[in-house]
Formats: structure tokens, C-alpha cells, sequence
């Protein structure tokens, strides 16, 4: 840094945040007396004079100060933290402006927008490079596209500085999206697939009360997507509980209106974290189903495969990277409610799991089920075990939670079978973290 960009950064600490470091005062719009800023610097020892001054404000790569017209007062032109009026000019902004910021502050930015922190207002960009250099300045930049013109027709207003800087006083979350480099964009267009395949326990019949408040989690942004293949195969939608409610096909798996919360959401976050990789998710799951009601040639399986095929489909042409085809599978309570032998279930597993790994599925990641809840006297015991030992032998499943069997003792199972929300978020945070682990160690 030279000598004259030492002086400009003093003369901008001055004239921004903190008058007093050169024993000037400013005005309500924010003007320092020049005599007195050249006194007042002079006094802290560095050498400046009228000559230097002029070259600053000249030359300033920002053009970060005004004179006023006969030069005898100085002002920043934005940028200020002191509460003064530099009587910027209200304007309407371009469809879009950006904001710099260094990646470390994303989270905090997506929870609560854009603030001014200790400025009057947030800074804006005309462009992504000018961005990119603001965001450098606090470390690895992230670049903010907003929606400036939708902000102002809202009703926000937006002034431009004399140097050209746009200012408005604060971004809500929803004006505001991550602009992406070349590479980033390529990655945010490869997705893992999930089939969310099984009965009830998949499907989701989550509800809070008053002992148990706790709800769906928020969705990470850009967690993952809901590909609706009965019901919207046109379009991504961003997944959102209930969980695949509107997906019944007449004929094929239809779960009427049942649906109240799932693991899916839980499990897209975990994953997600873990992988960077969104999920695209597909339900498939049908309350109250058996093992051989999820044969090949019965009407569950074609319609699951027929999803599947809609799916892939669909990601090809708008230009996704399918980077994995998996299933997450959750099912059995109802075998257990008529004593199946574990051996009979097996076998019926593998029969269907066969059938998704031909229909191009490469890994079954398994939740296992939990205890039966009633005064009935059933047992699930034995197809929990029999869960265990197809995770054990298989080498195309990998068991990824068996949290479901705490819930009774925690006291979050709703009914004879089924769970609290909380217990549905638990158990997709678990296996969403075990299958993304899963998937990091094997690549
Ligand atoms: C961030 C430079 C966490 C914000 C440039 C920024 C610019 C949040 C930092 C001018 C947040 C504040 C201003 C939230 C915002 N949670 N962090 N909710 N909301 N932030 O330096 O925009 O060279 O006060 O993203 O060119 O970086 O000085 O603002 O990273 O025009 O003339 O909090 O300063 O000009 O940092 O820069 P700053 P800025 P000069």
C-alpha cells in the first residue's frame, strides 16, 4: 500500500465511521470544514496538504469523496456507519443488483437477510465482478443476485450514490438467491435420486400436540426437490411436507389423503450437508402394505418403477447430472401384524429389491422398523431381526437407521404404529446422515 493509499484509508475512517480520530466534526449531511481535516490529520503526525488532498479525491480508484463546489468542504459519498444525511438520490433500480459477501456469512444471510450492519445501508453492485471484489475484502466471496426492480415495485427504495453505488436499508430473504459460478452452477445441477419406497412409516403420518411441538424442519435451501410423477411431472417442486401428498395414482399406489409429515425433509437436510449433492425424491409408498403387495408384476412396483423411469426422464431433458439412483425403503409393520415368518419376508425383499436393482436402482439403504405400540399382541421382532440379517448378508442394502425402535420407550409413538413428527425427523436426520456417509466412503 503506498503512502497516498495509507492517507486515503485515514481520510475514509474519518470521514465514514469516526470523525474524531482527526478532531473534525461533521455536518447533518455529513461535511468536514477541509482546513480542519488537513489541521486535524496533520495533528496525528501525517503529512498532508491541499495538493495531496485534490490528488486523493481525484484519483481515488472508488471515488469515494466530494467537494463541495468552491472545495472548502469534503464528504464521503457513502459508506458512512455515523448517522449523517449525504442526501442521496432515491432511484429506480435495474431488474437485478448484487451484493458481495464471503461465503462464512451465508448462513447467517439466509436466516435473516441482507442487514446493513454497522452501515446506514446494504451495498449493492451493478455487476457480479464489482461484487466479487466487495465480497473478497472478508474472505472466499459469494455473490448475491437481488431482485432490485421487484424489491421497488414492493415499495423499497433504493438511492445511488455520487460513485455509483446502490443502497437500499435492507434485503429480505426473498429478493435475494445465490448467483453461481460456471462450476458451482454444474454442480447444482447433479442430483442424487431417491425412490422414498415402504408403507405408512415412509408415507408419513406425523402430528404434533401439545407434549410434542416440534414440527417439520425448515428445508435447507437447495436441499432437494420433489419430483411429482403422478401429479406435476412437468416441474421440480421443492420438497415440502406432507411429502409426496398429492402422488396417488388410481390402479397403482394410492395413499388418499394419509399423509400428514415425513422423514423425507429431515433426511434431504442431513444428506445434503453431508454430500452437497441435492436429492430429487420420488414417493412411493403405500400405508398398510405387505411384502407380497410390493412384487414384481403387482400394481405397487410397476407404478414405483414407472415413477422411477418419469423421473429420470424428466432430469435428463431439463439437463440434470443424475449422479445416483437409490431407494430408501421402510416396511414391514404390516408383515409383522400377521406373524410372517422372517424367511417368507426375506424372500420377498430380495424379489422386489431384484426388481428395483434391473429397473437400474444401485443401492437399497434400509430404515428399520420399529416396536409394535399396542395392547394387540403383536410382534415385530422377528422382522426386525430379519431386517438386520438382509442388511448384514446383502450387499445391495445398508441398513441406515434403527432409530424408529427408541421411540417407544421415548415416548414419541402416537399410536399402536405410528410417530410424533419429532420421531420422523430424528429418524431421516439419522439415516439421511448414514446414507451420505455411505455414499462418501464408497466414491
Ligand atoms: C454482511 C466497500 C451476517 C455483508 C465496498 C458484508 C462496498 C451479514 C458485511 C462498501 C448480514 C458487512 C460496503 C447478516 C449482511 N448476517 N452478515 N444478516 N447481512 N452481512 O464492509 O457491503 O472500499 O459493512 O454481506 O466497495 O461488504 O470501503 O459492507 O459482508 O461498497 O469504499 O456483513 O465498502 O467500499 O460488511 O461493503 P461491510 P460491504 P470501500
Amino acid at each position: 500500500m503506498g503512502k497516498s493509499d495509507k492517507l486515503s484509508v485515514f481520510i475514509s475512517l474519518v470521514l465514514r465511521h469516526d470523525p474524531d480520530a482527526a478532531h473534525v466534526t461533521l455536518d447533518e449531511h455529513g461535511w468536514a470544514d477541509v482546513e480542519a481535516l488537513l489541521d486535524g490529520i496533520r495533528s496525528t503526525g501525517r503529512q498532508i496538504d491541499r495538493r495531496i488532498l485534490e490528488e486523493i479525491v481525484a484519483t481515488d480508484n472508488k471515488q469515494r469523496y466530494s467537494f463541495n463546489q468552491d472545495k472548502t468542504m469534503i464528504r464521503a459519498n457513502q459508506g458512512h456507519s455515523v448517522p449523517v444525511d449525504v442526501e442521496l438520490k432515491e432511484q429506480e433500480p435495474p431488474e437485478f443488483l448484487y451484493h458481495g459477501t464471503a461465503s462464512r456469512f451465508l448462513d447467517s444471510i439466509n436466516r435473516e437477510g441482507l442487514k446493513p450492519m454497522s452501515r446506514l445501508y446494504v451495498h449493492l453492485s451493478k455487476d457480479t465482478e464489482t461484487a466479487r471484489k466487495v465480497g473478497m475484502r472478508h474472505g472466499s466471496p459469494a455473490i448475491l443476485k437481488i431482485h432490485s426492480r421487484e424489491m421497488y415495485q414492493a415499495g423499497h427504495k433504493f438511492y445511488l450514490s455520487e460513485n455509483g453505488v446502490w443502497l437500499t436499508e435492507k434485503v429480505d430473504v426473498k429478493y435475494f438467491e445465490t448467483e453461481r459460478t460456471g462450476i458451482e452452477e454444474a454442480q447444482a445441477k447433479t442430483v442424487d435420486l431417491f425412490l422414498f419406497m415402504g408403507q405408512s412409516n415412509m408415507a408419513g403420518r406425523g402430528i404434533v400436540n401439545e407434549d410434542h411441538r416440534e414440527g417439520v424442519p425448515e428445508l435447507i435451501r437447495g436441499a432437494g426437490h420433489e419430483y411429482r410423477a403422478v401429479s406435476a411431472p412437468d416441474r421440480l417442486n421443492e420438497i415440502a411436507e406432507p411429502f409426496g401428498r398429492h402422488e396417488n395414482r388410481k390402479g397403482g399406489i394410492d395413499d388418499g389423503e394419509m399423509k400428514t409429515g415425513s422423514m423425507v425433509t429431515a433426511f434431504a437436510n442431513a444428506y445434503y450437508q453431508k454430500t452437497g449433492i441435492p436429492i430429487v425424491g420420488v414417493s412411493a409408498s403405500k400405508g398398510g402394505s405387505r411384502i407380497d403387495q410390493w412384487q414384481p408384476g403387482g400394481a405397487f412396483l410397476e407404478d414405483t418403477v414407472s415413477r422411477l423411469n418419469a423421473a429420470e426422464e424428466y432430469l435428463n431433458a431439463s439437463h440434470y447430472m443424475v449422479r445416483h439412483k437409490f431407494m430408501l425403503w421402510c416396511q414391514g409393520e404390516s408383515d409383522g401384524d400377521i406373524s410372517r415368518p422372517g424367511k417368507q419376508y426375506r424372500e420377498g425383499f430380495e424379489r422386489m429389491l431384484e426388481a428395483m436393482l434391473k429397473a437400474g436402482i444401485e443401492k437399497c439403504f434400509l430404515v428399520r422398523i420399529g416396536h409394535y405400540n399396542g395392547s394387540g399382541g403383536q410382534d415385530y421382532s422377528e422382522i426386525m431381526e430379519t431386517q438386520e440379517e438382509i442388511a448384514d448378508s446383502n450387499e445391495n442394502v445398508v441398513m441406515v437407521s434403527r432409530a424408529f425402535a427408541q421411540m417407544r420407550e421415548r415416548g414419541l409413538m402416537k399410536d399402536d404404529f405410528h410417530y410424533f413428527q419429532e420421531a420422523y425427523n430424528i429418524v431421516g436426520k439419522e439415516a439421511g446422515e448414514n446414507t451420505a456417509a455411505y455414499v462418501l466412503a464408497v466414491q
